[in-house]
């Protein structure tokens, strides 16, 4: 296995997840601050009040992260703690806090790469309609010139928004996530449309105020099919239900990546949403539609599907007893080759793999460590369908471990962990697991190392 000598070896977390501080140093509510004060929303009625403690431990994580070599880290700003109220009046302390996490990342030569929303949507902006205000896309562009005057001097990758499939259905639709609406499905395809328009003005607005040239992505989730053979008919029937939409709801590629990257809606999706379609104005979908540098996925785990009959597919028949993560999803590796190389064939843009990674059963060992063979085993599996992906010329041109500790996994709470630094969330102490180690040989070799576990 070869990875190329730039490839970015990296390591993901987001802002609610990990900062803590709450209500520090002028941060306003977010919308999960506001729904973790529910009882019986999130596991164990956990909240990210304190989360990591990244808002103080900065300085120590990022020492960590340079222990273990990274060559970048994927941070999301908390809007609110840049903006209380999510337009207006600006926090300069909040903004000083990503001013000196870069400064540090950069002194340890990390990588910056900035998501600007990561789930964590000013409440009082929620108040206003949320995302089903089309002036969102309006404070969302504000936003981002607030932050790109701020960092864009020493930043140069940029992520506009993560995972709308999952932060308008699961929080607009399914209700799971904040801000824990069950909307009707106009309501629903309404606010998608909103944060599509929000996306876009967002990559204007980078392009025109960055200070240093600007290279822009999306990391949307990976809806994966994988062929259930490696025939032509297989393969083409794994491609095109990965790229159908037959179902009402948000959990597909095309409904967010068409607009996106083709500037249109698909069709089957007008077809199946038919009534429920939102106003499409004048000038919306050149505004979605700009010009990316990359196409961020995240990829965890796909579903393998045969050929059926009439052209389409069909779910393959599967194991009684699948090898699962703590999340109970299915571990899936070549998910990552054919996720990368057909969103590669329909898109056209390089991959970034912005999220992969593992919920396990971790706790600190006997021996005062943390052993996580069967994450080491996960990440190797994965990044070997990287390499072939490579391989066969996709242009993947880097790769996000999710995450680089363990970390408040929304409705899941501190449930599950993700993170190859183990936190204990009474004491804040950081522990670094096997895992770190061993991403620590894979970044110092370039994948070399991946050769020895085959
Ligand atoms: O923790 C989340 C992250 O915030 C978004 N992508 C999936 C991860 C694991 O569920």
């Amino acid at each position: 296995m070869s990875f190329p000598e730039n490839f970015v070896w990296g390591a993901a977390a987001s802002s609610y997840q990990i900062e803590g501080g709450a209500c520090d140093d002028g941060k306003g509510l977010s919308i999960w601050d506001m729904l973790c004060r529910q009882p019986g929303k999130i596991w164990s009625d956990n909240t990210g009040d304190i989360a990591c403690d990244h808002y103080h431990k900065y300085d120590d994580d990022v020492q960590l992260m340079a222990q273990i070599g990274l060559k970048a880290y994927r941070l999301s700003i908390s809007w609110p703690r840049v903006m209380p109220g999510g337009r207006g009046e600006i926090n300069e302390k909040g903004l000083d806090f990503y001013d000196r996490l870069v400064d540090s990342l950069l002194k340890n030569n990390i990588e910056p790469w900035i998501t600007l929303f990561h789930w964590d949507f000013p409440y009082t902006l929620y108040c206003r309609g949320g995302w089903l205000n089309r002036d969102s896309s309006e404070w969302f562009a504000n936003y981002t010139k607030v932050v790109v005057d701020k960092l864009s001097d020493r930043v140069s990758h940029w992520i506009t928004q993560n995972e709308p499939q999952c932060f308008i259905g699961l929080g607009h639709q399914t209700g799971e996530h904040a801000p824990g609406l069950k909307l009707g499905f106009a309501d629903v395809l309404l606010a998608a449309h909103h944060s599509l328009l929000a996306h876009g003005k967002a990559v204007q607005g980078i392009r025109t105020y960055a200070r240093t040239k600007p290279l822009i992505g999306t990391a949307l989730a990976g809806v994966v099919k994988t062929p259930f053979k490696n025939s032509y008919a297989e393969i083409e029937a794994a491609r095109q239900c990965m790229f159908a939409i037959t179902m009402r709801d948000c959990w597909n590629n095309t409904w967010f990546a068409d607009p996106i990257v083709l500037g249109r809606y698909p069709a089957d999706g007008l077809k199946l949403f038919e009534e429920f379609i939102p106003e499409i104005k004048n000038g919306d979908m050149e505004t979605i539609c700009q010009p990316l540098d990359f196409y961020g996925v995240n990829i965890y785990t796909g579903q393998t599907v045969l050929a059926a009959e009439n052209g389409s597919c069909a779910p393959a028949p599967h194991s009684e007893s699948p090898p699962l993560t703590a999340m109970e999803w299915e571990v899936k590796p070549e998910a990552l080759y054919w996720g990368g190389r057909f969103l590669y064939e329909r898109y056209g843009l390089p991959v970034v793999v912005t999220e992969n990674g593992m919920a396990n059963c971790d706790w600190i060992h006997s021996d005062g460590k943390v052993h996580d063979p069967q994450r080491i085993d996960f990440h190797t599996r994965y990044l070997c369908e990287c390499s072939r992906l490579i391989d066969e010329g996709v242009p993947c041109n880097g790769y996000f471990l999710w995450s680089v500790m363990d970390n408040f996994e929304w409705a899941q709470g501190y449930k599950q962990k993700f993170g190859i630094i183990y936190v204990d969330f009474d004491t804040g102490k950081r522990t670094l697991k096997d895992s770190a180690f061993w991403y620590s040989d894979v970044i110092r070799s370039n994948g070399r190392c991946l050769n020895n576990s085959l």
